[in-house]
């Protein structure tokens, strides 16, 4: 029986035949049929007498998990008794990731609320689509960013408050302790994830309590294995969910801490790790190559694992991070959809290169385009089921990422005779040049491995007589002279390090990579750069 008094996002579920199949026998992930995740998560820190241990640190404050959890029950009190929230109403959420943030995430959660959290620099356009898709009735917003929110088309929205401006803040201090969870069924939704891809409307993507728990007791508990001392850092929004995942749920689910921070760029990171002596970081491949460059002048003694997702980990990463810090970065490949990371490795099972075997309590394989599976060292596109998998609110694009109750991740992938799956490309940026299928990560792999190369993205350009032509964006380090007689050596080195034929027969120096939020490169707008001839 659902909690849910508004049964908006329930009644758009994708038809149960287009759900994917969800593998949910294994013991870790059998969860009672009531369930509320914001009382795993928080409340039972308190029970296991972790109240007094720090649960976030910001630069401005610290707050135990006591601390935390009353100004959760505070705020979901505000919520219901002055907003009037019933479960099932979705709340969006806008802000930097500060403590803020997780306290509204946690008590929406605890209400019974669905959670609609967004990216900080989304503006009033996106927003509206965000708004008017998941017929948002409450938003909570940092006072920083609210103008933004103001200007969006918001037919639903009944109450908008702000804290950082003292308005919530003030509701707070006169709403009486302590919350009542709202006692929801394992299977409420609780999130809808938004994903933008590359075109089209942006889809919603449905999770369950138990998802948010699943992901701990899975990738969490089973390949990161964090322990209750552990202190956790990045970058990543808890708009995505490899942030929400990383730098919440996952110390929330074994009493850590987590340190956040609303500016985190990979110039800052090495000295916030310094500082606050992090012991778990969280952020993406391209932040790693720069981080570490700077090891050098910051002490990093005391981390112990970092994680990097969102996109291919080329190789020359994984080597320079190892050789800077001494540790194994570990590569996982997540998706919103799939909520966090599926297929990855712990430490001692990494090969570096490939992003690793699947999550215990997945399956996953390498499929041809009807969907059988092909031979080891074939290449094909991935299919994934496990514990979690794809629910688009309301989207006919489900019927494209589940098919047969198997999530396509939209991956092109090899397993290889041991079972571990090596990264190839995005199904649709395959380059095909003169008959040759060239995937682009491999040859932005090769590219990192020159000295003089800081970042670079490959893409097809289009070619009178080969149809496509791999053309190389290349960013140099500081200092390099970008000509001609780079461009020249880069060509070369590239053959000697992959097949000939897959050299960048077009390089392109510029200053910067155009890059999403989330630390993606934009391989679509090279792709129209360099079909615009630049
Ligand atoms: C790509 C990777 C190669 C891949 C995410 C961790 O990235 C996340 O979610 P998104 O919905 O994008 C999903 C797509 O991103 N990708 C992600 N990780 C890797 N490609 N190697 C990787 N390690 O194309 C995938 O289909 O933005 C990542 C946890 C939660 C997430 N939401």
């Amino acid at each position: 029986m659902s909690a849910h008094r508004d049964s908006f996002a329930r009644d758009h579920l994708p038809p149960r035949e287009q759900w994917p199949e969800f593998l949910l026998d294994r013991p870790e992930y059998r969860y009672p049929a009531r369930l509320n995740c914001a009382v795993e998560l928080l409340d039972r820190n308190l029970e296991r007498g972790r109240g007094e241990h720090p649960a976030l640190v910001t630069p401005q404050e610290t707050l135990s998990y006591a601390q935390l959890a009353d100004r959760v029950d505070r705020i979901a009190r505000v919520l219901v008794d002055r907003l009037g929230l019933v479960p099932g109403n979705r709340v969006l959420l806008r802000s930097a990731n500060n403590a803020w943030m997780v306290a509204a995430y946690f008590a929406v959660l605890k209400a019974g609320g669905i959670v609609v959290a967004t990216m900080p620099l989304l503006r009033a356009k996106e927003l509206s689509q965000v708004l008017r898709k998941a017929r948002i009735s409450h938003a909570l917003c940092d006072a920083r960013l609210a103008e933004e929110l103001r200007k969006a088309e918001a037919p639903d929205l009944r109450h908008l408050v702000c804290w950082g401006d003292g308005e919530l803040e003030g509701m707070v201090a006169q709403a009486a302790p302590g919350f009542p969870a709202c006692d929801t069924a394992a299977d409420d939704i609780c999130l809808i994830g938004f994903t933008s891809g590359s075109t089209g409307e942006p889809k919603g993507t449905l999770h369950f309590h138990r998802d948010m728990l699943a992901i701990c007791d899975g990738y969490g508990m089973q390949v990161l294995r964090p322990q209750a001392s552990d202190v956790f850092i990045g970058s990543p929004p808890l708009a995505f969910t490899f942030g929400l995942g990383g730098l919440v749920l996952f110390p929330f689910r074994v009493g850590a801490t987590a340190v956040l921070l609303e500016r985190a760029p990979p110039e800052d990171l090495p000295a916030a790790i310094a500082r606050y002596r992090a012991t778990v970081c969280f952020t993406a491949p391209t932040a790693y190559r720069i981080m570490a460059g700077l090891a050098g002048r910051h002490d990093l003694s005391s981390l112990r694992k970092s994680v990097s997702a969102g996109e291919a980990l080329p190789k020359p990463i994984f080597d320079s991070w190892q050789v800077a810090t001494g540790l194994k970065l570990m590569d996982g490949i997540g998706a919103t959809e799939m909520l966090h990371i599926f297929i990855s490795a712990p430490e001692e099972a990494i090969r570096p290169g490939a992003t690793g075997l699947p999550v215990p309590g997945y399956v996953a394989r390498v499929v041809d385009e009807a969907g059988a599976e092909v031979p080891r060292g074939t290449i094909g596109r991935l299919a994934v089921k496990g514990p979690t998998g794809c629910r688009y609110l309301d989207d006919p694009r489900q019927a494209q990422y589940v098919q047969h109750g198997w999530n396509i991740t939209g991956d092109t992938y090899i397993q290889d005779a041991d079972g571990y799956f090596w990264y190839q490309a995005r199904n649709d940026d395959m380059i095909i040049s003169a008959g040759y299928n060239i995937a682009g990560p491999e040859v932005e792999a090769a590219l990192l491995a020159h000295p003089a190369v800081a970042e670079c993205g490959v893409v097809g350009a289009p070619d009178a007589e080969r149809g496509m032509v791999v053309r190389a964006y290349v960013v140099p380090k500081p200092g390099v002279v970008a000509d001609a007689a780079l461009a020249k050596a880069l060509q070369d080195f590239v053959k000697a390090e992959i097949a000939p034929y897959k050299y960048p027969r077009s390089v392109v120096f510029c200053d910067a990579l155009p890059r999403t939020e989330t630390g993606k490169l934009q391989r679509f707008a090279l792709r129209r750069q360099a079909e615009a001839g630049a």
